[in-house]
This record gives C-alpha cells, structure tokens and sequence, in this order.
C-alpha cells in the first residue's frame, strides 16, 4: 500500500521535509482555512499541490471535504450546498486528486471522553468512556427525552456521579468531547466559541424527526448528485465508518458494520461511490468482526486507516497498540496489499509519546511515526512472503 501522513496544512508542526526522511510517500489533506460549505479554487488546490509536489511528495487523499449538516439533515440550502461540493470535486479533479475521503455523521464527528489516557509504560492513548459520555449527554447537554435512552440504573448511577463532579471536570469534558475533537475536523464547533453547549444543542436540534431511513435517503440523493462529476473525472468517494460505530446522542448513525456499508454500496452501485476502511472506528463496534469486513469490502475499499482499538467488559474502549487489538491489522496489511498495493493507507492517530505535546489529539508525531514503522515492517514481510 502507498504510505500516507495526515498532514494539516503549512501551518502543521510536523513539516514534509520531516515526512520524507521518514518514508512518507503521499499527503492526506484538505483546505482546512476553507469554511465548510464554500468551493475550494483551482487556485488555492494548485497552490497546495505544488507545495506539497515541491518537497517531493503527491497530494494522494483529500481528507476530508466536509459535507455541510443541510446536506445531510435534507435543509434548503441543500442543492446550493451540493452545487458547490461539485464544482469543488471538479476542481480536484482537474488537478488530478481523485480520492475523496468524507463522512455522513450529524453533528457530531468521531467521540472521545479522554485524550491523555495514561498507560504504564508512560505514554498515553485516547479512551472511550461509556458513563462518562452518558453523563455529558444527560448532565451538561441535558438533551430532550434524554431518560428514554438510558435505564432506571444508569441513570441512578450518573446521578451519584454527579454529587462528585466538579465545575472543571465538567468543562472538561466539554472542551474534550465537542471541542478538541471536532474543531480541526469539522467547523461546527472551534476552539474559542463561547457557548459551545449552546452551539451543540441547537445543531442537534437540526435533526428532530431525522431517522435512520431519512439518513440513509439524504445520503443516496448527495451520492446520486455527484456520481456524474466523479465519473467524469475519476474520482474514488470514500465515506468514512462511524466512530464509535452506534447511535449516540438520539442522532442516527448509518455507517456502523457489514449490513449498513452493504446497503451504501449497494443503494448507489458505482465504483466511484466507495469505502473508506477505518478498522479503529470499525473495531470499536462489538458487532464487527474487522478482518471479515476487510475480505468483504477490499473491492470497494479506495483508502485504509490503520489503527486498532480493545473493548472493554463494561463496554468502554481504549485505542490499543497498532499491532494489538480488535482491528488485527496485520490480517489487514495482507488482505489490502494482496487486493491493490497502491492503496493509500495511513496509520491512523498514535499515543503521545516521548516529547509529543501540543499536536491535534490523535495525531502526535512520535506515535505515530512509531506505528508508521510498526505498520512498514508488516509490509515489507507480507511482500516478501509474496
Ligand atoms: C479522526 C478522523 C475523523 C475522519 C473524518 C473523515 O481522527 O478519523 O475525523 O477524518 O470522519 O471524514
């Protein structure tokens, strides 16, 4: 597979120099100074090529080109909103960037509850916890009919919680859940807005009477929209799973496991409408075995992130070493390499370790590096045993 970085723009820390020397190959990135919505230019897409080409480097993914939330809760704007990811498809495409990464979540894009979760060893990884996101759904955001998505026990139990949480934990688990997550992702939410509850609560409140059938609709009649333009110019899309994989927060989630990326697939049945295969995000669900889904879907599959996570008994998760875990990323590394070893593939977040402090959450430079080889080594065996 092609080794790729994500890598956040010119403003990024990590610079491509560094990339080079050690063994990246292709730039997985977007126009982050973009606001979501609006059309990225030749201009600004060619200025960012040749930057990148200048170091020696291909511009191989974009990562993502953010689908506005009219698009996928069915708003007015939404034909305007599709107009303008086309023309910003055409766009890629004349510049010769053909593989498109994006997601379908509303509101809310992937879900930690702690990102400096200590190991023994003395690096740290990100964590998923059950209650504790429980208890910012009821106690911080106190969402509408929050009651009816959580038994008389669990909500007995965050209530107890709750006698022992303090103004700070509280706001960090804002800062952590709504904020530092999705501020480099997504836009909804930035660092610096000032009611960021507020701001979530009301974009939540977007998708009242949004079920999983409406979802799925919204999303075959954008796939439908935009087939034409990624025809034309050879464009791969490639939606990216659910992380966690499951309904949170009384919003549906339509990228889970098999049965929900079988009927994507086949709802809009074009080599253009593709997978992006994240086996972290897909290892997180206890409803999906990984390297099944990999045998599946490789046919389909247009880009590979590389990460692995283990599930805990009371059904928190924690994302594990690369070469550990549920995402059984060596068993991966074969079935990819053996269906197209141009894949481009990144690993995917890392833990903070040795003098990483400072970067977006997940994507430290030394972590992942040390993956980065963990995941080279892996190839070059897998190669060589043909
Ligand atoms: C988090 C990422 C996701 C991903 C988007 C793709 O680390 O894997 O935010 O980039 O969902 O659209």
């Amino acid at each position: 597979m092609e080794k790729t970085w994500r890598w956040f723009g010119k403003k990024d820390r990590i610079t491509l120099q560094m990339l080079r020397q050690i063994g990246v190959e292709g730039i997985v990135t977007a126009l982050h100074d973009v606001p979501n919505g609006e059309v990225w230019t030749p201009e600004a897409i060619r200025d960012l090529k040749t930057y990148i080409e200048d170091a020696g480097l291909r511009w191989s993914v974009v990562e993502s080109l953010p689908v506005s939330e009219a698009i996928k809760y069915g708003g007015d704007e939404r034909d305007r909103l599709i107009d303008n990811y086309i023309a910003s498809l055409a766009n890629l495409g004349k510049a010769g960037i053909r593989t498109v990464c994006y997601n379908f979540m509303p509101v809310i894009d992937w879900i930690r509850t702690d990102l400096d979760y200590k190991l023994p060893d003395g690096s740290s990884t990100l964590f998923f916890s059950k209650e504790k996101f429980a208890y910012f759904d009821v106690f911080v955001l106190k969402r509408k009919n929050v009651e009816k998505d959580y038994t008389r026990d669990e909500l007995n139990r965050l209530a107890k919680l709750n006698q022992s949480m303090t103004e700070a934990e509280k706001d960090r688990l804002i800062d952590t859940i709504i904020v530092k997550t999705q501020g480099f992702i997504n836009g909804n939410i930035k660092e610096g807005d000032q009611n960021p509850v507020a701001i979530f609560n009301r974009l939540l409140s977007l998708y009242d009477g949004i079920d999983k059938d409406r979802l799925r609709e919204h999303l075959r009649y954008f796939l439908n929209r935009i087939m034409p333009v990624c025809e034309t110019y050879g464009i791969h899309m490639c939606i990216h799973p659910d992380d966690p994989p499951r309904q949170v927060l009384g919003l549906p989630r339509i990228v889970t496991g098999a049965e929900d990326i079988r009927w994507i697939l086949d709802a809009v049945d074009n080599p253009h409408n593709g997978l992006t295969f994240c086996a972290g995000s897909l290892s997180s669900g206890a409803q999906n075995d990984v390297p099944a889904m990999a045998r599946d879907f490789a046919g389909r599959t247009r880009f590979v992130h590389l990460r692995s996570t283990e599930i805990l008994p009371n059904g928190d998760f924690i994302e594990a070493p690369h070469l550990e875990g549920r995402g059984h990323l060596i068993e991966l590394v074969r079935i990819f390499e053996n269906e197209d070893p141009h894949l481009p593939m990144r690993v995917d977040h890392g833990r903070l370790m040795l003098d990483d402090a400072g970067y977006n959450p997940g994507y430290a430079f030394h972590g992942r590096m040390y993956a980065l080889a963990q995941i080279d080594g892996v190839m070059a065996t897998i190669r060589q045993e043909g």
